[in-house]
């Protein structure tokens, strides 16, 4: 449980934390490990690896294992699939998508990457995968019954139900590149009633965003496609001190 570990300690010390999302075919130019390394020195808590598009397994590891050389902050899978299970990282998000209309992304896919997680020695972090909105990739992908951003209530009774499972991480997701973020009354619906590690993301690029999911009560946000597009550092740090300053 190291890593769980530290994401609570990290979440009591400093606030609402800053996940980096990196995408091991998208990012623009730079290689994903300077791109890790530049999100560590501004303040980044995690890595998540991942991605909703069929990445090969070999340049996934490759990926992992150059991350893992370049950065301290834990290395954690984020998958879209079967396929996201590599070796190398510290930890996976092992997410059912509960909003899921196919049982292929609830149960089937977890069964068949389960004795990967097992083999490759990989810290399992029990998450229900929450999708809101719609025409985002995920969506597409995911065979969403998806939860519109204007009913919180929905949000909730699946963030409940998955505290009932026992899962211990919420993540709600608006997308990657969503026009739109997950909505401060949906966040703040979920976290007055869910008691573990609530993780939002999709569609967050600015300080002011990001501050507004932070207030609602996220533990962490994950910031993907603005770094993929070569957006500044500088943004990025200005982010991390905003967010940390919320709620300590
Ligand atoms: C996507 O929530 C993450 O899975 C990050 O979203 O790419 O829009 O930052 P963005």
């Amino acid at each position: 449980e190291k890593t769980e570990n530290y994401l609570h300690t990290a979440r009591k010390k400093n606030g609402t934390l800053l996940f980096v999302l990196i995408d091991s075919e998208n990012s623009a130019g730079q290689s994903a490990s300077s791109l890790a390394k530049e999100a560590e020195k501004n303040g980044a808590s995690a890595i998540l690896i991942g991605g909703s598009s069929a990445t090969d397994q070999l340049t996934m590891t490759e990926t992992v294992s150059s991350i893992k050389k370049a950065v301290k902050i834990p290395v954690i899978l984020f998958p879209g699939n079967v396929t996201g299970v590599v070796p190398g990282a510290d930890a996976i998000l092992f997410s059912s998508l509960l909003n899921s209309d196919n049982p292929y992304f609830i149960s089937q896919a977890q069964a068949l990457g389960a004795p990967s997680v097992l083999r490759f020695g990989l810290e399992p972090l029990p998450t229900a995968y929450i999708i809101i909105g719609e025409g985002t990739t995920v969506w597409h992908v995911g065979s969403v019954r998806t939860i519109p951003f204007d009913k919180p209530g929905l949000a909730v009774m699946y963030a409940l139900s998955a505290q009932f499972m026992g899962m211990r991480f919420v993540y709600l997701e608006a997308g990657s590149g969503a026009k739109s973020n997950v909505q401060p009354e949906m966040i703040a619906a979920v976290r007055k009633l869910f008691k573990g590690f609530l993780i939002v993301g999709g569609g967050i690029r600015s300080p002011e965003t990001a501050k507004e999911v932070a207030k609602a009560g996220a533990d962490a946000i994950v910031i993907g496609t603005f770094i993929e597009k070569g957006g500044s550092f500088k943004t990025i740090s200005d982010i991390v001190k905003t967010i940390q300053s919320v709620r300590k």
